[in-house]
């Protein structure tokens, strides 16, 4: 009997749902797509809470097991469908992917989520979120000149290019003046030219507004 396709709870221009479907596209998992418009509250509904407490997306059910959080959902994806990894498999590179994605997941991203800024509230809230891009990109730019290549950490896509990528168009929506991180842009424009990355891209997606679509 056919498997129901995995679901994938997502916001066009939430940078932790576009983590989640690169890795989808990348790893080659056919998947649903479920809009979750976090501008008119949509994960702040009981429905939607009993999937995450947290009220945040993105969500991925499959088999009948629902994951929240994009960094579970990345390592669940990973070890049930190991190939093509995101993981390298040496302890030392693993380790340092995992410190590039939590330099984004711990101390970019958190600082600069919509509920954060709303808390910080009117003109502040801007010159935050870029206060936090830029130190949190600065350390991540440090970090690369030790581990890239292609890549943020060797030759191969690894889970620090998926969480990178959408970071950088929030700090492109934040006018983050992203001239100062040559590392990240050389590596970030390599990733630009890949499938996975442009399939996927907020402005491709089905809930991405008419004004900002552009074509596939
Ligand atoms: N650590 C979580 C964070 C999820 C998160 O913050 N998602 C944002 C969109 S990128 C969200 O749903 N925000 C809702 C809000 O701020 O109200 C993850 O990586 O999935």
């Amino acid at each position: 009997m056919a498997q129901n396709k995995p679901v994938l709870y997502s916001y066009f221009r939430s940078s932790c749902s576009w983590r989640v479907r690169i890795a989808l596209v990348y790893k080659g998992i056919d998947f649903e797509y479920k809009a979750v418009n976090l501008l008119t509250g949509d994960h702040q509904k009981e429905d939607f809470l009993k999937l995450n407490p947290c009220g945040n997306v993105p969500v991925l059910t499959d088999n009948g097991n629902t994951i929240a959080s994009s960094a579970a959902i990345l390592e669940y994806l990973e070890e049930t469908v190991p190939s093509p990894a995101l993981l390298p498999k040496d302890p030392v590179s693993r380790a340092k992917v995992r410190e590039i994605v939590d330099g984004i997941l711990s101390g970019i991203q958190p600082l600069q989520n919509m509920k954060v800024l709303k808390y910080v509230g009117g003109e502040n809230s801007l010159s935050w979120a870029k206060h936090w891009i830029v130190s949190g990109f600065g350390a991540i730019e440090r970090i690369l000149e030790g581990s890239h290549g292609t890549y943020c950490v060797g030759h191969a896509v690894t889970m620090a290019d998926v969480c990178l990528v959408p970071q950088i168009c929030n700090a492109n929506r934040f006018n983050v003046d992203m001239t100062q991180f040559p590392i990240i842009n050389k590596i970030a424009s390599r990733l630009s030219h890949l499938e996975a990355f442009k399939d996927t891209h907020p402005f491709v997606q089905p809930d991405c507004p008419a004004d900002l679509r552009i074509p596939k």
